[in-house]
């Protein structure tokens, strides 16, 4: 791992001073964000305050156009300098939203005017990009989630209809009893090393008396901002083809859904067409993870588009699909269980080029090591605001592979800022040919992907857990 000295991000003449002044008779924006806080009804008179965009949640859907450059002004109400990430696209730091990178914050009570040229196509997303830390309030616990889909020049497949879906929770909490491992992904073998070296740290730190780490729970269960059973359904006819753009905007959950007797035919994941689109009977979502599927609605009724974790349906994770003509209580099954691969949606024909470079990094869990906290570090190392420094150096137009080893048995869906990257192996079965910006890395295995560094300046790595990225899961490419 390379290291360099701290970089004084104020300083360094990357990032511009401050925000733009808009001169006037400037173009008006194309689109206005407005941060504040508000109430949104998420169930029949069920109220709750929260930091909004425009004051509803989700915040409103953004279609911007591939390669046409976008005005967009963000004024932010509140007391707290905010930052909004383009969560997906390729645009520079001193606008994609992260203030490790260097992006100026939104002032309190200010104003940004952003432009940029908008891409790749697809559906992506915008949400805050600030710390929480141990306060529920703040960050991704929010209601400050939104879609942007990014039209591309041509727009592929064959649909009547298009529907966009936010899942969010809220009304956070914290519980000290560990979370229960999700068992859902395919190869689901762990590696043993990481096995042993993961149970060996937790077993030492039990024995010294150490309580599990805090994790984070949910009262309510969202879809579009609505508990289940609230709000208007999704109305559809016989013989429709609806193309669902599905968005986790959780801050830490890993989410499912499916549509009894129907199935899921996915063309893309995180907004990139998939090379091999297939037919699936559950979508699985980790945190900030996206998949655009087609459903052909050739089952009348009323039904429940839900979440497979029954708790969390009954809590609100669902929305009604309502068949023209069709009456009675909504109806929920069980789908036929289906171990979610991404390898499914690859391109078995692709052969990956040798990478410039690999990067080693080992992902371990300092068990409630920080104030109760579970401590996050890469390589031995938690991310440290206060004493920010890239840990990487690329070579503008090279190609990496990031090779990932995960000694925790918790899934993270890991991301990185300003590019997407192809998945090429997964718990140690080769894959090409699939497209992400997040992807999920399983307990005690490994996963490795590659892309080119083409985006100058300091990009973000990190897990998109609120949780683990606030406590030391974060580092710093920085691009020349
Ligand atoms: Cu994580």
């Amino acid at each position: 791992m390379q290291r360099r000295g701290f970089l004084k991000l104020a300083g360094a003449g990357m990032v511009g001073a401050g925000f733009p002044v808009i001169a006037r008779g400037a173009a008006p924006p194309d689109h206005t964000l407005r941060i504040g806080t508000g109430l949104v009804e998420v169930g029949h008179q069920r109220f709750l305050s929260m930091t909004t965009y425009n004051g509803a949640f989700p915040g409103p859907l953004l279609r911007l156009k591939e390669g046409r450059q976008v005005i967009v002004d963000i004024h932010n109400d509140t007391d707290t300098p905010e930052q909004l990430h383009w969560h997906g696209q390729r645009i520079p730091v001193s606008v994609d939203g992260a203030a490790e990178e260097g992006t100026p914050y939104i002032p309190a009570h200010g104003m940004r005017r952003l432009s940029y040229v908008p891409g790749p196509a697809g559906l992506r997303f915008y949400h805050t990009h600030l710390r929480a830390g141990a306060d529920l309030q703040m960050g991704q616990y929010s209601g400050q989630v939104g879609p942007v889909y990014i039209e591309p020049a041509s727009e592929p497949g064959a649909y009547d209809r298009e529907v966009f879906l936010t899942l969010k929770e809220f009304e956070p909490f914290f519980s000290q009893g560990g979370d229960m491992a999700m068992d859902f992904m395919s190869p689901s073998e762990p590696d043993p090393d990481l096995k042993r070296q993961g149970e060996a740290e937790m077993r030492a730190s039990l024995a010294k008396g150490m309580k599990k780490g805090f994790e984070v729970g949910y009262r309510v269960f969202t879809v579009n901002g609505r508990q289940l059973g609230f709000g208007e359904p999704i109305r559809v006819q016989r013989g429709e083809r609806v193309l669902f753009h599905v968005l986790n905007g959780s801050a830490s959950e890993t989410r499912s859904l499916a549509l009894p007797g129907h199935t899921f035919k996915v063309v893309a994941l995180d907004g990139n067409p998939v090379p091999h689109p297939a037919d699936v009977p559950v979508l699985w979502f980790g945190t900030a993870e996206r998949i655009s599927a087609v459903v052909e609605m050739n089952d009348p009724g009323v039904w429940v588009l839900g979440d497979l974790a029954d708790d969390d349906r009954r809590d609100g994770m669902g929305i009604v699909v309502e068949y023209a003509g069709a009456k009675g209580k909504p109806q929920w099954r069980k789908p036929p269980l289906l171990r979610w691969d991404y390898r499914r949606f690859a391109d078995p024909a692709r052969r990956v080029q040798a990478p410039d470079r690999t990067i080693d990094m080992l992902f371990q869990k300092g068990n409630a090591a920080e104030q109760g906290f579970n401590r996050w570090t890469i390589n031995g190392k938690a991310f440290d605001m206060e004493h920010m420094a890239a840990d990487w150096q690329l070579e503008r137009g090279k190609r990496y592979r990031l090779r990932m080893r995960n000694a925790s048995d918790d899934i993270h869906p890991m991301h990185l800022h300003r590019h997407s990257f192809e998945l090429t192996n997964i718990a140690g079965q080769p894959t090409a040919g699939v497209l992400k910006d997040v992807a999920m890395l399983g307990g005690y295995q490994t996963m490795e992907v590659d892309f080119t560094a083409d985006q100058p300046g300091l990009s973000l790595f990190h897990c998109h857990m609120q949780l683990h990225m606030d406590f030391g899961f974060m580092g710093l490419f920085e691009t020349t």
